[in-house]
């Protein structure tokens, strides 16, 4: 036995996830914490992200906290201007804001003699336990083509979007075909003179449509709590149920993949539609939902280039056949690293930081906690079923198990946690078992993959991480009394 402390808190990230935490926190009676976060406002992806035609991929109402419904949703799939002020209304709410230390950047993080030591851009600050909430989408990736400096308009990733940009009239290039690039492509075919997709890869599209929620169905909703309630759990069961289809092969896989293939098969012209077939099974990459893509690339002023991008230069940009294409504003909708996980330099004990720990890939315990780590946890992290669930579900799951450790700590039941290397061993060995029966192995490139071609993914199903993450088995972690 410890004895029972007040413990110091440090949070890193005021996005989705950081602000669930802070929600648990504070609902706990847990006071003493603070949320760092490099920007000046909080939201995460939904702050950094607003290019035209932003949504979320996860119907609006299952991408709520549990505990804060959403009548207001206007949309299935919500512009990201709405789900921005979502999460600022849900963190004022819960009086998260006196918390949050803005333009606080994260440099490194060491333990040492108990304690973390946190060095941020304004100093050092110290704490008992330091939970990281930067997810995994947040480093832009950025191509390397020779001649991005000497272009002569405006050339920007997805996620840095100018809000200064006039779009009328002007020749648009979109490089990239991830769910950013196709989801802004039918909002730019409006205001564009031309528009031109670079493909490098082509994506399978899922023809899933955006309806428009009508005014009475929002009044209903406003008047009767237990209609967002009830849809919220009626899409998280039918989200949940599709999803199953990454993780288990068979029926569900092969009925999502068909439905793909004929959507696919619609494109009349021969020519696109060869362009646009992948060479790799449905879902491997993420799925993408949309049924304007398909519909914009048959637009008279817009093309799909596949010819290889070799240069940028003054006017546009030039490919592999030697073709100079003019451009106006090139948009590089290229992602992100999705390997780096908010801070770059994490140090625990004996001196091991995560990257040497990792040098075998990107291994959590649970996806929530790392041996040799002690009193420290991820959210969205490694292992996290970043895949197949919303990543609201899984920041609030993982929040309550975060708090049933941080209990044992307070209660004086250990001065440190930490999950044992065997138990860690253990998880991983089943996790990679499982990861064979899972679509993200059969053949494609994605961000899905670390280094070495593993997912950091969950192989398992919605419900199994549900009952996995009900409450920590505390055989597989280390209590340590000092
Ligand atoms: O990024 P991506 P994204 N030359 O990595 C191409 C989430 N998201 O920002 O496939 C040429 O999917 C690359 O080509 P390839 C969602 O989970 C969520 O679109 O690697 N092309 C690919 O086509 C999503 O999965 C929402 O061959 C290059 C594209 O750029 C994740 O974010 C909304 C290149 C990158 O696609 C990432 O989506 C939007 C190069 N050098 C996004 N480098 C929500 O719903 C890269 N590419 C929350």
């Amino acid at each position: 036995m410890a004895s029972p402390r007040d413990l110091t808190i440090r949070i890193v990230g005021a996005g989705m996830s950081g602000l669930a935490m802070g929600i648990a926190l504070k609902k706990a009676g847990l006071d003493d914490f603070r949320i760092l976060e490099k920007a000046d406002a909080v939201g995460g992806t939904w702050r950094e992200n607003r290019y035209p035609g932003l949504t979320c991929d996860v119907p609006s109402y299952f991408y709520s906290y549990s505990f804060e419904p959403n009548p207001d949703w206007s949309h299935r799939f919500s512009p990201g201007p709405e789900i921005h002020a979502y999460f600022e209304r849900v963190a004022e709410k819960y009086g998260l804001l006196p918390h949050v230390s803005f333009g606080r950047e994260v440099k490194s993080a060491r333990y040492a003699d108990g304690r973390w030591r946190v060095g941020t851009n304004a100093g050092d600050e110290e704490a008992d336990v330091l939970i990281l909430a930067c997810g995994p989408l947040h480093q832009k990736k950025y191509p390397d083509f020779p001649g991005m400096d000497r272009f002569e308009g405006r050339i920007f990733h997805s996620a840095d979007w100018p809000d200064d940009l006039p779009l009328e009239g002007k020749r648009i290039a979109v490089v990239g075909t991830g769910s950013s690039a196709v989801q802004m492509m039918a909002p730019l075919s409006k205001v564009a003179s031309q528009l031109t997709m670079f493909q490098r890869t082509a994506q399978w599209i899922a023809p899933v449509g955006n309806k428009r929620y009508s005014q009475a169905t929002l009044r209903r909703a406003r008047a009767l709590p237990i209609i967002p309630w009830i849809t919220r759990r009626f899409f998280q069961y039918s989200f949940e149920k599709f999803s199953d289809a990454v993780v288990v092969p068979g029926k569900r896989r092969e009925a999502v993949a068909e439905r793909c293939r004929r959507y696919l098969a619609s494109v009349p012209d021969p020519e696109l539609r060869a362009k646009l077939t992948p060479d790799y099974e449905p879902m491997c990459k993420r799925l993408i939902m949309s049924n304007t893509f398909y519909p914009t690339l048959q637009k008279e002023h817009v093309a799909l280039v596949t010819e290889k991008i070799q240069a940028i230069e003054p006017e546009g940009i030039r490919t592999a056949d030697g073709a100079l294409h003019a451009f106006d504003v090139i948009v590089l909708a290229t992602g992100f690293d999705a390997h780096r996980w908010g801070v770059d330099e994490v140090v625990g004990e004996h001196g091991r930081s995560l990257k040497e720990a990792w040098a075998e890939g990107d291994r959590s315990y649970r996806s929530v906690a790392f041996p040799g780590f002690p009193n420290f946890f991820m959210l969205v992290g490694p292992n996290s079923p970043i895949g197949n669930i919303s990543l609201i579900d899984v920041s609030e799951v993982q929040s309550r198990y975060i708090m049933q450790c941080l209990a044992l700590l307070r209660e004086g039941k250990a001065r440190e946690i930490v999950p044992r290397a065997d138990a860690t061993r253990a998880f991983h060995a089943r996790l990679m078992e499982a990861m064979k029966d899972t679509v993200w192995v059969t053949g494609c490139n994605s961000w899905y993959l670390d280094e070495h071609g593993t997912p950091i993914t969950w192989p398992w199903s919605a419900d199994r991480f549900h009952r996995d993450m009900r409450r920590p088995d505390l055989g597989e972690f280390e209590l340590r009394p000092t």
